[in-house]
């Protein structure tokens, strides 16, 4: 089956946060979200760009994204014919760097390809996975956790812990940076002493704060997630060595290359994936793979994502070396209204269910949808 792009529609959209969301690096309050239609033959596919407002977390933002998508992605994948989606990646690849606007339109063109199918997203990406220890298809359950935000009291932040942990999430990650990690991770695991605890720096250290960041050690913490610089992998194998906890590894990897070589030098001994970071769904199983064969446990990384990222996530999830809680969890944590429907919900046992309708599984409320989006782009 070939799949020729016969039109592709660039939308952003615009969604309040029902709660603000601050890290190492900034807060928001509101999202501006690149969506990416692709069609074929009458059949839609949807992806979604997960850079953020800011070129903070990496270089990547909305409006990179964009400009990104309309001037070097679309014009060469536009009236092409791909045998399969795995294949989009390579069209763009000497684009340097911008993964999150390539693996936008390349999830997009994953979900098209699913639908052409009739088959559910989770399982065509799961086709040729190395089956999981006990059981031969993919999950059917993902396990959630969730990831909190700097608050603006201790107290805030106990009630957000209190909260998640009563709607059953399975672990709680806490964002730190200098000024409220050892003594805030200390304060929350003395109030929580049983829970799975995890903290996330994003890029807030330098290995000059190795002292500080052993005092973590004391926390019993699941890990700790990208304490130092973004782009850096070596320092991360310094840190890691002086450290109990194991390292957990974000922004720095993008690449199943660069998974291998950070397991090689023992940088981390966890990996969060992140289908956009790493450019998209083929990538994404490459790194997965990497890492199982290697005997390290990945686990998918969120990027606040609206209901189409949300859904790509939860597909992803259900590859067999997920085995760890992730940071994707219900649409109400986010919006008032999320685009999908129905939005993404959690069982009492902290785990969201894998639908098994075709493509990402969820329908799209149209209405809402462009009662938000503020710019469109259609190109054929
Ligand atoms: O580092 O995992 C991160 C959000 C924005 C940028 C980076 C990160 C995050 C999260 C939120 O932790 C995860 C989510 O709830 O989507
Ligand atoms: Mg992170």
């Amino acid at each position: 089956m070939g799949i020729r792009l016969e039109q592709i529609t660039l939308r952003e959209i615009r969604m309040p946060l029902v709660h603000f969301f601050e890290t190492s690096f900034d807060r928001i309050t509101a999202r501006r979200i690149v969506l990416v239609e692709v069609q074929s033959g009458g059949v839609s596919g949807w992806g979604e760009v997960t850079a953020g407002e800011n070129p903070f977390y990496n270089e990547e933002w909305t409006e990179s994204a964009w400009l990104i998508l309309r001037h070097f992605v679309a014009p060469r994948v536009l009236n092409q014919t791909f045998e399969c989606a795995a294949e989009v990646g390579a069209r763009s690849a000497h684009i340097r760097g911008h993964l999150m606007a390539r693996g936008g339109l390349e999830a997009a063109v994953w979900d098209l390809e699913a639908r052409m199918l009739g088959k559910p997203l989770y399982q065509h990406i799961g086709q040729g996975a190395p089956a999981k220890p006990n059981e031969g298809a993919s999950r059917r359950e993902i396990p959630c956790g969730v990831s909190i935000g700097i608050q603006d009291s201790v107290e805030q932040l106990f009630q957000k812990i209190e909260t998640e942990l009563a709607a059953g999430y399975q672990r709680i990650k806490m964002k730190i940076k200098p000024g409220w990690d050892v003594e805030v991770v200390g304060q929350v695991r003395k109030r929580f002493p049983g829970i799975l605890l995890m903290a996330d720096a994003n890029s807030a250290y330098t290995l000059a704060d190795a002292q500080r960041l052993k005092h973590l050690d004391e926390f019993n913490l699941m890990m700790i997630e990208q304490p130092l610089a973004h782009d850096e992998i070596i320092d991360h194998a310094k840190l890691q060595a002086q450290l109990k906890t194991p390292i957990c590894l974000d922004e720095c990897i993008r690449s199943a290359h660069q998974a291998e070589q950070a397991i090689a030098m023992d940088a981390g001994r966890i990996i969060n994936i992140k289908l956009g970071r790493v450019g998209g769904f083929a990538e994404a199983r490459r790194v997965h793979d990497v890492a199982q064969k290697a005997g390290i446990p990945v686990w998918c990384g969120g990027m606040l994502e609206s209901g189409i990222g949300r859904a790509h996530n939860i597909a992803l999830a259900t590859l067999p070396n997920f085995t760890l809680p992730g940071d994707v969890s219900a649409s109400r944590r986010y919006w008032a209204r999320d685009i999908i429907d129905p939005p993404v919900e959690v069982t009492a046992r902290g785990t969201i269910a894998v639908r098994d309708e075709p493509g990402f599984g969820y329908q799209l409320d149209r209405e809402f949808l462009d009662s938000i989006t503020v710019r469109r782009d259609s190109l054929s």
